[in-house]
């Protein structure tokens, strides 16, 4: 397996770490296909409750790798819409779609495709270090990679187009003012806080990730078809095991153990 990405479980939290720190983590075919590989295995892994997602190095992750990209173009084998949907999409959808909380541990800047990483991981906890940067039209690009999609959902419309149009760096603070980040914390705090929040995840229940499918539906549906799947969704939560020892323990008066069952 590749080492542009580590993988390591503890605590029940797959972490998951971008490692070209020379580049600032950019990403090329090898670092892409094997963070989409992780993300599987992460998935599969019954003993994986969460996944915190992070960056080697002084950076989250700077985007696709320009060198490659420049080398790709000049030899006439670019195809970005292929790129896309070859490698960028299937990431984004396998990080939407686990049915388990990623949590994105924003190390440094996240650029271009790498800002769209860290808003594709369901929390952000971040450094004071960290920033966002649309880089898309500093390279004469379009965002990608769910930018569109998650800009205009997380900060308006009026705020995303200014960040796409302008390219510039968003700092850590402007981001947690307007709830990008959840938490921002001092640099060398950042992954003992990071672990320690995924770890508290990874002990939620089996809810969790039926949480994930009902938050996204219901942001791009009408409430009638809210409501229907909430009821279909919270059939299958008040069948789960955790369900009933949630009530149970709070019952007794004591803390759930869940199994995410
Ligand atoms: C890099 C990169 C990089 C290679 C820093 N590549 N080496 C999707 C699909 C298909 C095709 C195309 O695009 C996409 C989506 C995208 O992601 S497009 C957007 C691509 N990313 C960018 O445009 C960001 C480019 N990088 C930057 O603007 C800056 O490096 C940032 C703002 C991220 C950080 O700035 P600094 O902290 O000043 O660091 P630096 O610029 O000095 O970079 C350090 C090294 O990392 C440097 O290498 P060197 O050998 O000179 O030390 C950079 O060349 C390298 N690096 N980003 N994306």
């Amino acid at each position: 397996m590749s080492d542009t990405v580590l993988y390591q479980v503890e605590d029940g939290v797959a972490v998951i770490t971008l490692n070209r720190p020379e580049v600032l983590n950019a990403v090329n075919d090898e670092l892409g296909f094997a963070l989409l590989d992780r993300i599987r295995q992460a998935g599969k892994d019954e003993s994986v409750g969460a996944v915190l997602l992070t960056g080697a190095g002084r950076a989250f992750c700077a985007g696709e790798d320009l060198k490659g990209q420049l080398e790709a173009v000049e030899q006439g084998r670019a195809n970005l819409g292929d790129v896309l949907r070859r490698r960028y999409n299937p990431i984004i959808l396998a990080l939407k779609s686990l049915p388990k909380p990623v949590l994105a541990a924003v190390n440094g800047v996240a650029a271009g495709a790498g800002a769209s990483l860290a808003l594709a991981a369901d929390l952000r906890i971040a450094s004071e270090q960290a920033s966002l940067v649309e880089a898309f039209v500093n390279v004469g690009l379009v965002p990608d990679s769910g930018a569109t999609y998650f800009l205009t959902r997380m900060v308006g419309f009026s705020r995303a187009m200014e960040w796409a149009l302008t390219g510039r760096r968003i700092t850590a603070e402007e981001a947690l003012q307007l709830g990008v980040f959840h938490r921002v914390v001092p640099q060398e705090e950042l992954m003992e806080q990071a672990r320690a929040w995924a770890a508290q995840l990874a002990r939620g229940p089996y809810s969790i990730g039926l949480i994930k499918r009902a938050m996204e539906y219901g942001a791009t549906h009408t409430l009638e078809e809210a409501l229907e799947y909430e009821a279909q969704l919270q059939e299958a939560a008040g069948r789960s095991r955790d369900h009933h020892e949630g009530m149970a323990a709070f019952v007794e008066k004591r803390a759930p153990r869940f199994e995410r069952r």
